[in-house]
């Protein structure tokens, strides 16, 4: 289903009066501290955050899947999806694909109709953590029970690598820049293989696919502490991942997804670390309690997100630090939520934390970290965490021709039920 722009001026105008001397008076209060609220909306705007593929539709749980209704089935669904969340929010304007999940049949064909909505490829994403029943990510017909870039057999190595250089192919038809490799390659017992085996197979495969990435593209490597691999992975934390990206090279550079860490682990840190290195190359946003939940960015944790937003910010606004730009991601899954509503939480998130570090003093704040204050220190983050920044949001999103309220827009203009109505009830989205 397309909306037209009508239909959101139309819905914007009946909350247009609240939100404008909302806005006003936020922009007033702003002032007196020296903060442009324009020139905050400006950099919202600016920040594109892409919509994966496989959290379109719903995902599955360990003991089953209770699928929404009116899911995309395929590609073309997928990528209508991401236009409708695009007029909405304003935020997302690309799609990123999973393979062998999101197969096109017909690149150009794929290629045409994102472009003539406006829509990019972003990070495309290999897949070699499964067998699947077409055969479509294993060439040589081999399986990756035990592992495919680390795996003993060369003919398996063989077969993984090939399977990213056909993403990368894919990738160059669509107009992509980049190739994400999350590896589930690792071990469930002790002694199952040898650590020191395993990451140099990890390392020179990951070569391999390095030689046939284009010039202007860039090879992410994601890490992830267990899962499958519940006794050892082979890039199971960021300090593994930045030895494969400096031993690959320059374009190879570290992805972090917030879920990917053992609980506790500093993630604004480890962000600050990788920018400091030049190494950081984009992030796969959710949030989690536990492990990997891949749960609505911001559910639970949302001042951890302003404090990786301060990292961030400091690296968009400043000119210490020498990285290049980064590759923005969603990574979640539903299970109860409209996938839709959940990626819209989730983009509002990522706008909300984001505005708020634009907020921060940064001048004061270094004064009082070198004077030793950590009082005032507190005071100054909180300060920027505890202000009311939606209206700043709402106002990045109207001026960009989204809806003031997303989610409410979208109850109201009927868009899920008729995604239903086009597509059916039993309508499962493809991937796992
Ligand atoms: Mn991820």
């Amino acid at each position: 289903m397309q909306l037209q722009q009508d239909q959101i001026e139309d819905f914007n105008n009946k909350l247009n009066d609240q939100h404008t001397s909302d806005f006003n008076a936020l922009a007033e209060n702003l002032s007196k501290k020296g903060i442009n609220a324009d020139s905050i909306v400006n950099k919202l705007t600016e920040l594109q955050v892409a919509t994966p593929s496989w959290a379109l539709g719903t995902g599955g749980t360990r003991f089953g899947r209770f699928p929404f209704a009116g899911e995309p089935s395929t590609i073309d669904q997928k990528l209508e999806d991401t236009i409708l969340l695009k007029n909405l929010t304003r935020n997302t304007s690309s799609i990123s694909l999973h393979i062998p999940w999101d197969y096109p049949k017909d690149t150009l064909a794929l290629k045409q109709m994102a472009d003539e909505n406006g829509i990019l490829f972003d990070a495309i994403n290999s897949n070699t953590f499964q067998d699947t029943s077409d055969h479509k990510n294993a060439c040589n017909n081999k399986s990756y029970k035990f592992g495919s870039l680390c795996h003993s057999d060369a003919e398996v190595r063989d077969q993984a690598i090939k399977h990213n250089i056909e993403c990368i192919r894919m990738g160059e038809e669509l107009g992509s820049k980049a190739l994400t490799v999350w590896l589930a390659d690792g071990t469930t017992f002790p002694g199952q293989a040898n650590f020191r085996r395993q990451f140099q197979r990890v390392v020179d495969s990951v070569k391999e696919i390095y030689k046939e990435i284009p010039e202007d593209w860039k090879l992410l490597v994601e890490h992830k502490p267990f899962e499958p691999a519940f006794y050892s992975s082979v890039n199971n934390d960021w300090g593994s991942s930045l030895l494969i990206a400096n031993s690959v090279g320059e374009r190879c550079l570290t992805l972090v997804d917030l879920g990917h860490h053992l609980p506790n682990t500093n993630i604004e840190q480890v962000v600050s670390r990788m920018l400091m290195q030049g190494k950081l190359g984009g992030f796969h946003f959710n949030d989690s309690k536990y492990a990997d939940d891949d749960l609505t960015v911001g559910c639970l944790k949302p001042y951890q997100l302003f404090l990786i937003f301060l990292e961030l910010v400091e690296f968009l606004e400043g000119d210490e630090i020498n990285n290049p730009p980064l590759a923005w991601m969603i990574d979640a899954s539903h299970n109860l939520k409209d996938p839709m509503e959940d990626i819209i939480q989730s983009l509002d998130a990522i706008s909300i934390a984001h505005a708020q570090a634009l907020l921060l003093n940064r001048g004061e704040l270094e004064t009082a970290q070198d004077l030793n204050d950590p009082a005032l220190c507190q005071e100054l983050l909180q300060d920027a965490y505890r202000t009311d920044v939606r209206p700043l949001v709402k106002e990045s999103r109207k001026r960009s021709g989204g809806a003031l309220n997303p989610i409410a827009a979208y109850r109201e203009l009927g868009c899920r039920q008729k995604l239903i109505e086009e597509r059916g009830l039993q309508a499962v989205v493809t991937g796992l």
